[in-house]
């Protein structure tokens, strides 16, 4: 089976690994081929053979604008005019660091990189050089990048030492990673209680969308944010794919919580490269030149990235501090949405209830998790909050949804371990036409 893509996909993998630039778009985990992509217009894209499908990948987060949303198309115009590299500061990057700094709670100084990797990487150096210790807790299911000390895999039994979870990560980096299942806070205090003076910090996805979509149970986020400060080891939040996407604020905004470090990325850019990590200015100020930790980038605080995350940001009513006047781009809307978020987790709300009901009505057992606008729909019949949760479910009655859906024109992310997303392109329309679809491809994957 093909969408536009078979002569692509031969040429490609003669050129790049595996015909992609990232491997869950190899479409490995649904089978058939992967779709080679031509055009985005709002919730639609177009492969290069003419098919257009309704777009739930959103290019895995960025584009909660829908594609080439007219402000950032005249905010990237107006950078474009100016030049957009120069290895220098410019007022742009001070300026989205200002709008971050006035919307993202706990975080007073921002440093940006290029993608959520680079982010997380760093906030983990910067976590051991100002804790100096070297060891670090992930949670089992949450992704956070490929950097080295994050692909591991938990040993046997619970928080033991990581192992690789990947030929290349040396299994002396991977020892230094604890994993602790999600949820479980007892599991949490057991560790920090017996090895929390190693520890420099824990990382953890507020909401999971790695595993597919698990929200945090309750008291889960709260008692990260209180153990970990009860062991002088500090709590990166990793919201590259939470952030500006659950509230405007990301998570913590949600959910009331304040991290020692943040990292964010994917909506921040606008679809362009750029993420950051933030906190604390006492924190922050670690950081070369003005500290002793290092890190540093060719591209980061890129002029243009930045000048599509502002536009971005603007039109989901972000204001700087300060009350600041932001730039608005010639060609772009005076103003964003009303009451944006309110019109995501309308449109959302509607597209989770539809397919419950299509679902029922095809009697396919499947369990949907919701956190606004990202959400999965999990191929089982018991809750999904953990790890465990998610891998037990037919991932191969997922497989033959998801084709089943191409066929029909919408477009899901190849993976049950992924989240899907809806943006403020997507019309109810969209949304009857997805559930229409759905309707009978429940019915095919049984
Ligand atoms: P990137 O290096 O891919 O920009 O960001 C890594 C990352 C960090 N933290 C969180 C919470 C993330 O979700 C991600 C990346 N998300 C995946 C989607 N599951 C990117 C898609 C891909 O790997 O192609």
């Amino acid at each position: 089976m093909s969408a536009g893509g078979e002569g692509l996909w031969e040429r490609a993998r003669k050129v790049i690994p595996g015909g992609v630039n990232s491997p869950v778009r190899a479409f490995r985990a649904v089978g058939g081929q992967p779709v080679f992509l031509a055009r985005g217009d709002g919730s639609r894209v177009w492969a290069a053979d003419g098919r257009s499908f309704i777009d739930y990948i959103g290019s895995w987060g960025p584009l909660i604008l829908g594609h080439r949303h007219p402000g950032v198309v005249a905010a990237i115009r107006e950078a474009t005019d100016s030049g957009w590299t120069f290895g220098m500061p410019t007022e742009r990057e001070t300026i989205l660091a200002e709008l971050v700094t006035a919307i993202v709670p706990s975080v007073e100084k921002v440093r940006f990189v290029n993608s959520g990797t680079e982010a997380t990487m760093s906030a983990i150096r910067l976590a051991r050089g100002v804790t100096g210790r070297d060891a670090i807790v992930k949670i089992e299911g949450c992704y956070h990048g490929h950097a080295d000390s994050l692909l591991v895999k938990a040993g046997s039994g619970v928080a033991t030492l990581g192992i690789p979870g990947s030929p290349g990560v040396p299994a002396a980096l991977a020892a230094k990673t604890f994993t602790i299942p999600w949820n479980d806070a007892g599991a949490l205090e057991r560790l920090c209680r017996e090895r929390g003076a190693e520890i420099a910090c824990v990382i953890a996805e507020p909401v999971a969308g790695n595993m597919g979509c698990v929200p945090p149970g309750p008291g889960w986020l709260a008692a990260i944010r209180e153990t970990t400060a009860r062991h002088g080891i500090l709590f990166i939040c990793d919201e590259v794919m939470t952030g500006f996407r659950v509230a405007l604020g990301g998570a913590q905004e949600r959910f009331g919580i304040t991290a020692d470090l943040v990292t964010m990325g994917k909506i921040l850019g606008g679809g362009l490269p750029a993420a950051a990590y933030g906190g604390p200015a006492f924190i922050m100020d670690q950081l070369a030149p003005d500290g002793p930790v290092y890190q540093a980038g060719t591209l980061s605080g890129n002029p243009l990235a930045m000048s599509a995350g502002i536009e971005t940001l603007r039109l989901l009513g972000a204001v700087p501090g300060a009350g600041r006047a932001l730039p608005v781009p010639a060609g772009a809307p005076e103003k964003g949405w009303d009451d944006p978020y309110g019109r995501l987790e309308g449109t959302s709300a509607r597209l989770e209830s539809g397919l419950a009901e299509a679902a029922a009505a095809a009697r396919v057992p499947v369990r949907i998790n919701r956190v606004g606008s990202m959400m999965t729909v999990f191929f089982t019949d018991r809750p999904v909050t953990d790890w465990d949760g998610a891998a037990s479910c037919d991932t191969e009655r997922f497989g033959r949804f998801f084709r089943a859906m191409l066929l029909r024109g919408v477009l899901l992310p190849p993976s049950q371990f992924e989240s899907f997303f809806v943006s403020l392109a997507h019309t109810n329309e969209d949304i009857e036409q997805t559930l229409i679809a759905a309707r009978d491809s429940f019915r095919d994957a049984i």
